[in-house]
């Protein structure tokens, strides 16, 4: 009997396999997985257990419904996991090869399942012959529930059983993966069509992937593309492997011989990644439209998974424009007219002089029409020195005079509203505060990010500060340009910089000094290394 893994079973599956992955454990159910290294260990039979009982527990499903049958309440089962599991690690103990071991365990445990359903003459695997061989393999979850002194209500074998609700009356099964009409009888051109998209998509992944964690040095990048390499495995999983070997024929591919001159040079590692993007998404569409013969879910998870890269590819193109268009403005003033110590025009000259790249307008208290020519002004100056003019959260005032670009905070406007004022020309800067906040702005889109607080400042509010610890953190993970700021003055400027900043925005170290010039030129002899 062929069996078919229903839309559910696989969640569960997938979302199993998600927890087992220690990269993708803390987005899926923080509270519950994040304490992977605490004192005892499991084998990876048990991890796999662990995870697949978990993620049926989340899955609302005819599992469910079996364990209410059982006497058993969800609530009550996923409380006492969430106690239970902090004290035990989700990681394998004793193997060389995690993960292969992992994908042996899910790959029993799938088999298990499938012959549960065999053994009640279904062909459909659903989740409760997903939960009926938890309990038949007699492993962690048995042991688990006679240490949590759980008994079931009813002999074990009626899990999957047929199926009925608790009035009795048949339970519509869950949604089966089956296309509704049989299948053309032979698949192989597709197959091959198949296997190749999905080779060609996992290597573009993976160059992307080596791009980034390599030349660009971007931790937070390379997991989020790790969990994407990750997602597309799981829904190529879902093909039938032997079929996608067996109609492999490499050597009678005539596009293997078909070389266009573009592809045999790239100018940098930038180029590389905007090809390799663009070989991913066309091998995903690919694989998108001829999965459709096969599966219709494998489809829509193929098509979700596009959407990922075209997002990833956004945020991971825009720091490359941002890299080159901020390249050696390392020093970014804040310009605001009340804290000058000098006219303000005065205070800019001298801090262009020195070197400061980029120019904020920040003036909270000046009305539109002073602003405008204030800006005005600030534009022709800071051009004169090929300096950046960025208006502070204002897209109306810096599309009106051309400003190089805008900057918002936390409470403003989101980039993508900015972006709908202001269009695709200028740079969009985003303040954060965490490395949560430092991440969202890169998926979203921003130009770069501002850092801080560093220290206390009395230019703008906090209730606290973020300080260094914070900078270490985004020099750790975030490739965008990103300008530690808040209290950075020329006595402290070489903290900051030694905790990884390599560029800093400061509006009173300058401002309010006696000689900005003088403030300016040590700031940046300190970004120097001087
Ligand atoms: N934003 P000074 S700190 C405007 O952390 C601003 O996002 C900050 O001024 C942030 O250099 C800050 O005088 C004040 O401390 C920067």
């Amino acid at each position: 009997m062929e069996h078919f893994l229903t839309a559910a079973a696989l969640r569960v599956i997938e979302a199993a396999r998600g927890l087992t992955d220690a990269t993708v454990m803390a987005p899926v159910t923080p509270e519950v997985f994040s304490q992977h290294d605490s004192a005892a260990r499991l084998n990876s039979d048990q991890v796999v257990e662990a995870a697949m009982f978990w993620a049926l527990l989340e899955e609302e499903s005819v599992a469910h419904q079996r364990l209410i049958e059982q006497g058993l309440e969800i609530d009550d089962l996923r409380q006492r996991m969430k106690r239970f599991l902090p004290s035990l690690p989700f990681s394998v103990s004793d193997e060389t090869d995690r993960s292969s071991s992992l994908s042996t365990a899910f790959d029993r445990m799938i088999r298990q399942a499938r012959h549960e359903a065999h053994k009640v003459s279904r062909s459909e695997v659903g989740t409760e012959h997903l939960l009926r061989a938890l309990f038949e393999t007699n492993g962690w979850l048995t042991a688990w529930l006679a240490q949590e002194r759980i008994a079931l209500a009813k002999p074990v074998e009626e899990i999957s059983g047929p199926a009925t609700s608790a009035s009795g009356a048949p339970l519509e099964h869950e949604q089966i993966l089956l296309p509704e009409t049989a299948p053309p009888e032979n698949l192989t051109a597709v197959y091959r069509l198949l296997d190749a998209s999905g080779n060609r998509a996992r290597e573009g992944l993976r160059v992307i992937e080596d791009a980034v964690r390599m030349v660009r040095n971007d931790g937070w990048f390379s997991r989020e593309l790790k969990e994407l390499r990750h997602r597309l495995t799981t829904a190529l999983r879902m093909l039938p492997e032997e079929a996608l070997l067996a109609s492999r024929d490499t050597p009678n591919d005539v596009g293997t011989h078909i070389t266009i001159m573009s592809e045999t040079m790239r100018g940098s590692a930038n180029d590389v990644i905007a090809a390799a993007f663009k070989r991913l998404q066309e091998s995903l569409r690919s694989l998108e439209e001829y999965g459709k013969i096969i599966n219709g879910y494998f489809a829509s998870r193929i098509e979700a998974i596009r959407y990922q890269s075209y997002t990833l590819e956004k945020a991971v193109r825009i720091g490359q424009f941002s890299q080159t268009t901020l390249e050696g403005r390392v020093l970014y003033l804040l310009l605001t007219e009340k804290l000058c110590h000098r006219p303000v025009g005065q205070t800019l000259r001298e801090a262009l002089r020195a070197g400061v790249g980029i120019v904020q307008i920040r003036e909270k208290s000046m009305s539109d029409r002073r602003l405008l020519d204030h800006t005005r002004l600030v534009l022709d100056l800071a051009h004169e020195y090929d300096a950046l003019v960025i208006m502070n959260d204002r897209p109306d005032l810096a599309t009106l005079t051309q400003a190089d670009g805008i900057h918002v905070g936390q409470d403003e406007l989101t980039i993508a509203q900015v972006r709908q004022i202001a269009g695709p020309r200028p740079l969009v800067g985003v303040s954060t505060h965490s490395l949560q906040q430092a991440e969202a702005a890169v998926i979203e889109g921003a130009s770069y990010i501002g850092v801080g607080p560093t220290f206390p400042t009395t230019t703008k509010e906090f209730v606290e500060y973020a300080g260094l610890e914070y900078v270490r953190e985004v020099a750790r993970e975030i490739d965008l340009p990103a300008y530690a700021i808040g209290g950075i003055t020329t006595e402290n400027a070489a903290e900051v910089v030694a905790a990884g900043a390599t560029r800093l925005a400061v509006s009173s170290a300058i401002c309010s000094a006696k000689e900005p010039y003088d403030a300016a030129n040590q700031l940046l002899e300190i970004l120097n290394g001087g």
